[in-house]
């Protein structure tokens, strides 16, 4: 896969240089580049963004060198990409999106900073031909100064369902939110030795060996965690 990101900070994105997407990129299973959109300002100043049209308070981040930088990003590759704009306002990210992206060919991601980027820039790129469409995400209900760590957050979530970037041993079968049985439930309680630490005992059951009995002691405690930690999972979920 391959994967672009144009920001105005581009050592933001140094963190996806290390632990497992790092990793990924070192074993070419994730093509990573990274560009600051002031290269494709013309002006000294290298300006990207402007007062906003009907007035209010901030800055709005200028179509043009957005969409000079776009088109050329565009062009370093053959396949065609899904521009994905990290917005409070945009649709939710979720293990689904997640598992979805985990797939697609290229991503270009646009970080926006102040108050975000003019619309006609996603809604250009919406419709252009060489693009496979738009998508505008937010990553949860608080507003973040760019979307910079947004895109950390989604790079390494869709990252690590890339076949190859887990090792067997870090399985993502049963993740909290994995599709199968566990879909919609968070993860129960995990131990490892000693069994006995400051007085408080490892489950008898996980010393046991039965594997149909641990099974069955985990999906009770993912029910029970997502019961106390996350009734909105739940089928009825109590009024907020
Ligand atoms: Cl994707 N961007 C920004 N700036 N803030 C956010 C967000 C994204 N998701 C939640 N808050």
């Amino acid at each position: 896969m391959r994967i672009d990101v144009v920001t105005i900070f581009p050592q933001y994105l140094d963190a996806l240089r290390i632990s497992l997407i790092g990793r990924a990129t070192g074993a070419g299973l994730i093509d990573l580049h990274v560009h600051d959109l002031r290269e494709w300002t013309n002006d000294r100043h290298r300006t990207v963004d402007d007062t906003p049209y009907g007035g209010g308070p901030g800055m709005v981040m200028s179509p043009e060198p957005w969409g000079a930088a776009l088109d050329d990003v565009r062009a370093r590759a053959d396949a065609a990409p899904l521009l994905v704009i990290p917005t409070p306002s945009g649709t939710r990210f979720t293990q689904s999106t997640a598992a979805a992206w985990s797939g697609v060919p290229r991503l270009v991601f646009a970080c926006g900073r102040y108050e975000g980027i003019d619309s006609r820039v996603a809604q250009h790129y919406s419709n252009a031909p060489d693009w496979q469409g738009v998508a505008e995400v937010s990553i949860g209900d608080y507003v973040l100064a760019g979307g910079e760590a947004a895109v950390l957050v989604i790079v390494e979530a869709l990252g690590r369902l890339i076949p190859g970037v887990l090792g067997n041993q870090e399985s993502a079968a049963d993740d909290s939110f994995a599709p199968g049985a566990m879909a919609d439930l968070v993860e129960g309680p995990v131990f490892t030795k000693p069994v006995n630490w400051r007085g408080l005992e490892v489950p008898e059951v996980l010393l046991s060996g039965h594997h149909g009995q641990i099974a069955t002691w985990r999906a009770a405690e993912a029910e029970r965690r997502t019961v106390q930690m996350r009734p909105d999972l739940l089928p009825d979920p109590p009024e907020a």
